[in-house]
């Protein structure tokens, strides 16, 4: 890793990559973090297979069957004949988007088929034309939206239609297109339905594009971009335009939020709002074999995680041709409705905390200042700790107020307050399913320790390359390979350097073990720590080979623990634990990490 990357790195998990949120118009945006996604249309009624044969391709997103199972347009039209017309109720996805505790509802009007659920009198490919009776989904979601009090948001494939036999589809890499013939498809469709939907169906909540490459590396131009940019903002100045528009947050401030990729969750915290799109299972479409259910507790950790970095969270739900939600779609997001019930406080006007949201080993974390002026962070426990004590590391603030948040007479938690470290006594059991959350009030914002690595719940400190404050030397950190069968480590080819700050408790002895793989058949270096005027001096032993997987020939190189040590820590208090590494030999060892375990 060279320097400036390395920076990078120390940097980002300390919150201070941020371009400041100053918009007004992403306020409720920002604000409610959770909102549906639909994907439904044609596709919908092949369900995920064509003529007996399962959807091509190894990505199972039963939307794309028309595309990749090379479906002819006259063919494709007639899966209308499969949609139950008289059943199909979009106000019943909105009461279900509004049971889940989700805000707003963005619906596929336009996915790549290029078949619009609306009456679009630009071009007849669409619903109004082909469904017995007539309908107009578009029509028919944005009167239930406004009944139920949520936004309406628009997906608008703009980039990719298959059915124009100008729009952008992957043969085209093969055949090409040129920018006149491809400047008809959006002059003659595009265009004119953007007009349509931003001027028939009142507020629009959001415009979702859908192109996941910048418009540099493809046939649309950024002027064509531009044009419906400035279409949205003279029609409808308050929709919101996600950067899959293919213009980033960073380069034109028009565009509200940025898009991550598909189930692509939040790593670090941002200033500016962005959103996760995510499938409960794996296809966007009802796909009928479909089988990667994500539990509930996933998809509420989705949720907070991304909330904890300032992030927002769309679920989508893939309805049937009768307009049926999956049975386990439907279970999944009510028992996360009924978690927000009681939780929304946390989820909803709350973002990210000071502390990296994911360092406690219980669970995630949340913040925000309430409208009275009181700080709160939550803390949302995914494992009720056994010994039914809370550890928090990092506030240096007292809390005025601990209690459980699905406690409506917010009984007061015993809690210890030692200078960087909270320790909450909880009760037996926790008050709800999945997530519980533990709410601690301030009278101020409280302040933290920066840098510092927290404790584990069951005691003792893990430091590795996550929560060091900092890296002396040049190397490059080697992702986990063979499935995580080779973790995650640094390959110690030159003298290294590591530090971490940790908060002593409770006065005591602690053993020093580290990690590493030796590949030598003697010793291959030293590894060395200090804490004040204590060392400890490790010299590296082969740790020999191991077998990943049974029957595979998967022999890799063994990370073992090994015991440096132990040293005392005689007083409460922050302390420093420098780390070095020095190899000697031709073969270097690998290094992986450093456990403090407390002698009881
Ligand atoms: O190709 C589409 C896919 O079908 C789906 O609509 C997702 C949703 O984010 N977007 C594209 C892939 O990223």
């Amino acid at each position: 890793m060279n320097k400036f990357l390395m920076v990078l790195f120390f940097l980002i998990p300390l919150g201070v990559l941020a371009q400041k949120y100053t918009g007004k118009r992403a306020e409720w945006f920002v604000h409610d973090r959770f909102g549906m996604f639909i994907h439904w249309g044609l596709y919908s009624g092949a369900e995920g297979y064509w003529k007996g044969e399962k959807l091509r391709y190894g990505n199972d997103y039963a939307e794309w069957i028309q595309y990749r199972n090379r479906i002819a347009k006259e063919e494709y039209l007639k899966l209308t004949d499969r949609f139950d017309w008289d059943k199909i109720n979009p106000e019943e996805w909105v009461i279900l988007a509004k049971e889940a505790g989700m805000k707003y509802v963005t619906i596929t009007a336009k996915h790549h088929d290029g078949f619009a659920l609306w009456n679009s009198a630009s071009n007849d490919y669409n619903i109004y034309e082909h469904s017995k009776p007539k309908r107009d989904i578009i029509k028919e979601l944005s009167a239930a939206c406004k009944k139920h009090g949520l936004k309406m948001g628009l997906y608008y494939s703009h980039w990719v239609d298959w059915e124009h036999p100008d729009g952008w589809d992957h043969t085209k890499e093969i055949y090409g297109i040129d920018q006149e013939a491809y400047d008809g498809y959006w002059q003659e469709k595009v265009i004119p339905q953007m007009r349509e939907l931003l001027t028939q169906y009142e507020d629009i909540g959001m415009i979702w594009f859908d192109m996941w490459f910048h418009h540099s590396e493809t046939v649309v131009s950024k002027e064509q971009l531009v044009q419906i940019k400035e279409l949205i903002r003279e029609l409808q100045p308050d929709c919101l335009i996600n950067s899959r528009l293919g213009l980033s947050v960073e380069e034109d401030s028009d565009v509200d939020f940025r898009t991550l990729g598909d189930n692509q969750l939040g790593k670090n915290k941002l200033e500016y709002p962005w959103q996760t799109p995510a499938t409960v299972a794996h296809s966007w479409g009802f796909h009928a074999t479909e089988n990667q259910w994500k539990s509930t507790s996933t998809l509420l950790r989705s949720l907070i995680g991304n909330v904890g970095l300032n992030g927002n969270f769309m679920l989508n739900i893939g309805p049937r041709a009768n307009g049926e939600v999956p049975y386990e779609i439907e279970t999944r997001l009510k028992a996360m409705g009924d978690w927000l019930k009681t939780n929304g406080e946390a989820i909803y006007g709350s973002g990210a905390f000071d502390l990296p949201n994911d360092q406690h080993d219980w669970g995630l974390m949340t913040y925000k200042l309430t409208g009275e002026g009181t700080h709160k962070t939550f803390l949302h426990l995914f494992n009720w700790p056994l010994n039914k004590k809370l550890k928090v590391s990092g506030i240096v603030d007292q809390p005025r107020k601990i209690y459980l948040l699905a406690d409506k007479q917010k009984e007061p938690l015993n809690f210890d307050f030692n200078q960087a470290k909270i320790t909450i006594a909880l009760p037996d059991k926790p008050m709800n399913q999945y997530v519980a959350v533990v709410v601690m009030e301030f009278d101020d914002k409280p302040q933290i320790e920066r840098g510092l690595a927290a404790e584990l719940n069951a005691g003792g400190y893990s430091l590795d390359f996550n929560n060091t404050v900092s890296m002396n030397g040049e190397t490059k950190i080697i992702t986990p390979s063979r499935r995580g069968s080779i973790p995650r480590h640094i390959n110690v080819d030159q003298p290294l350097k590591m530090r971490w700050k940790i908060f002593i408790d409770k006065p005591g002895d602690y053993f020093f073990d580290t990690s590493y793989s030796n590949q030598a058949t003697g010793s291959n270096g030293q590894i060395m720590v200090t804490v004040g005027n204590d060392k400890l001096i490790h010299q590296t032993k082969p740790t020999g080979k191991t077998v990943g997987e049974a029957n595979n020939r998967w022999v890799i190189d063994n990370f073992a623990s090994n015991r440096m040590g132990h040293i005392n820590f005689g007083k409460s208090g922050f302390y420093d634990v420098e780390l070095k590494l020095m190899s000697d030999l031709e073969k270097k060892f690998k290094w992986q990490w450093l456990w403090l375990e407390p002698i009881n």
